[in-house]
């Protein structure tokens, strides 16, 4: 990848690659319920979004120490490196961590002791947007926010995600206007496996900036005028909604109608480990399948730098 892309749809716990997890859980003198990486890794094997949350949220118990938190993400950025990346505003879920008794300071500082390593060492920039469990209590992510507007790590975001049939935007409107009104930028996971009515509500209840998947919000043509008039950006990961059953098959995602609709796509890599591959993989997915030209591939990229939160100085040197 010579260009320098940007990632905004990341869940850095979704990069806990099979050896990593034996290798934490030897460290912690953890027993994993799996014989060895080879059976877990079997175990990579989807249904839709719950299917695959149950075990990426299993597997979060290797994750205890603000050491382990620097370990996940230090290994992810390395392999962000050898695709190319020049940044990456990265996903989190504290509630996953909170609820095994992990702090949110245990898990921000484990990844932002990575982040500045990863700028100094790698040119790979960053930030945090925590995100709000949709499947939990309200009082739950306002107690998240609250911890995390507090920590002594500076977070970018409040994002939305997890299991989204019958977990409407709209439950989380309160949390997200202390969000905005903190000064965060918003984005909300909408359209994956719900309906773009979840999209309208992300866009209209939470104020989200930038839509994650999305895919869904192509059924309604209104929508999507609305998303082009408001350069309201979509994250799109083609290999997760393959994984999770979202198609059948990356040619079957609206890639290209995006592209020609003009809607501000991007290509993301949502949970690598988990999904068969990180953003070079994605976009080499869909390459083929679509025929992109480097013309594509140039608008994909300008994509990705005017969909972050990045300040005009910075997108102007990636430029
Ligand atoms: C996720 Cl693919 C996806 N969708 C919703 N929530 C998530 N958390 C981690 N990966
Ligand atoms: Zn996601």
């Amino acid at each position: 990848m010579n260009r320098p892309f940007c990632e905004l749809h990341l869940h850095i716990e979704g990069t806990l690659e099979p050896a990593t997890i034996f290798q934490l859980a030897r460290q912690q003198r953890l027993t994993l319920p799996y014989a060895d990486e080879d059976d877990l890794a079997r175990r990579y094997r989807f249904t839709d979004l719950q299917s695959f949350l149950d075990l990426y949220y299993d597997n979060m118990r290797v994750l205890r120490s603000e050491d382990d938190f620097f370990a996940l993400a230090w290994a992810y950025f390395l392999r962000a490196g050898i695709a190319g990346i020049a940044h990456v505003e990265l996903f989190v879920d504290p509630q996953a961590h909170s609820v095994r008794g992990v702090a949110e300071t245990t898990v921000l500082r484990g990844l932002r002791r990575a982040m500045d390593r990863a700028r100094e060492e790698l040119a790979i920039s960053s930030s945090i947007i925590a995100c709000v469990l949709r499947d939990q209590p309200v009082d739950s992510a306002h107690a998240m926010l609250e911890a995390v507007l507090s920590a002594d790590v500076a977070v970018t975001g409040l994002g939305l995600d997890s299991a989204e049939a019958g977990h409407p935007p709209s439950r989380f409107a309160a949390v997200f206007a202390d969000a905005r009104a903190a000064g965060l930028h918003v984005v909300a996971h909408a359209g994956e496996e719900g309906p773009a009515d979840y999209v309208w509500e992300a866009l209209d209840v939470l104020g989200a900036e930038r839509i994650d998947h999305g895919i869904h919000a192509l059924d309604d043509s209104a929508l999507v005028q609305r998303l082009v008039a408001d350069r309201i950006p979509l994250t799109v990961c083609p290999l997760s909604n393959v994984r999770l059953r979202v198609v059948e098959d990356v040619a079957e995602l609206p890639i290209r109608r995006m592209l020609d609709d003009g809607l501000c796509v991007t290509i993301n890599s949502d949970d690598p480990a988990y999904f068969g591959g990180y953003l070079d993989d994605n976009l080499r997915s869909i390459q083929d399948a679509f025929g992109l030209t480097d013309g594509d591939l140039d608008k994909l990229c300008e994509n990705s730098i005017a969909a972050s939160f990045l300040p005009d100085s910075e997108k102007a040197r990636l430029r």
